[in-house]
C-alpha cells in the first residue's frame, strides 16, 4: 500500500490549572497560548488534543511529528530563561479540554529545555502507533513544567495569526484489512486455476 499523509489540527487546546491551596482546577480553551508553568500556589499545565481517526485502524505509522510554535518563555522576575526543564507526556484523548485532563502525566514521551522563541517539533511516532494499533480516536498530549516560577507558553489555535498554530503531522502506510487480503488471494487461486485448465484444454 501507497504512504498517506495528514496534517492534523487540535479538536481542542489550552491550560488546565490546579490551585493549590483549594485544590479547584480552571479550564481555558481560549487563550492565545498552551502554557506550562509551576508556582508554588498553582500549576499550569499545557493540554493538547488531535483528532486521528482519519488514519485507519491498523496503519504502519512511518513518522508522527507535533510541531509547536514556541512565543513565550518567562520566570518570576521577567526574565527570559532556556535552561528551565519541561516535560511533554502523552495520553488517550476524548476531544475535549476538561479539568480531569491535568492529571494525564502518567506517560512521559520526553523532557525538553525553554529553548528559543520559533517552531520546536516533538518526534511522537511511537506513541501515535500505539495510539492507532489499538483504535483510539484522539491523541492528547500533556505538557508541565519542572522548574519553578518557569513558564513556557507554545502559540494556540486561537493564538495570533501570524504565528503557525498547533499541528500533528503524520505519515502512515495503511494495511490491507484480512477481509480484502482474503479477496486477492481467493482471486489469484482462480485466476492461476482458469491458466491450468486452459493449459490443459490446449494440450
Ligand atoms: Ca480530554
Amino acid at each position: 500500500m501507497r504512504a498517506s499523509a495528514v496534517i492534523i489540527s487540535p479538536s481542542a487546546d489550552g491550560n488546565v490549572t490546579k490551585d493549590f491551596d483549594s485544590g479547584a482546577f480552571s479550564v481555558d480553551t481560549t487563550g492565545p497560548n498552551v502554557s506550562a508553568a509551576f508556582y508554588s500556589t498553582e500549576e499550569l499545565r499545557g493540554i493538547l488534543e488531535f483528532p486521528i481517526d482519519s488514519i485507519p485502524v491498523g496503519s504502519l505509522i512511518n513518522s508522527a511529528t507535533l510541531s509547536l510554535y514556541e512565543d513565550l518563555i518567562v520566570n518570576g522576575t521577567g526574565m527570559d530563561d532556556v535552561t528551565a526543564t519541561f516535560q511533554m507526556c502523552g495520553y488517550v484523548g476524548d476531544g475535549a479540554v476538561t479539568a480531569g485532563d491535568w492529571n494525564s502525566d502518567g506517560l512521559s514521551l520526553q523532557n525538553f529545555t525553554g529553548g528559543s522563541f520559533g517552531t520546536m517539533t516533538f518526534d511522537v511516532t511511537p506513541f501515535v502507533q500505539e495510539l492507532v494499533s489499538g483504535g483510539d480516536s484522539y491523541s492528547g498530549f500533556l505538557i508541565k513544567g519542572f522548574t519553578p516560577y518557569f513558564l513556557v507558553g507554545f502559540d494556540s489555535t486561537e493564538g495570533v495569526s501570524i504565528y503557525p498554530h498547533p499541528v500533528l503531522d503524520v505519515e502512515f502506510t495503511p494495511v490491507p484489512e484480512p477481509s480484502v487480503l482474503t479477496l486477492v488471494l481467493v482471486g489469484g487461486s482462480i485466476i492461476a486455476f482458469t491458466r491450468h485448465s486452459l493449459r490443459a484444454h490446449l494440450s
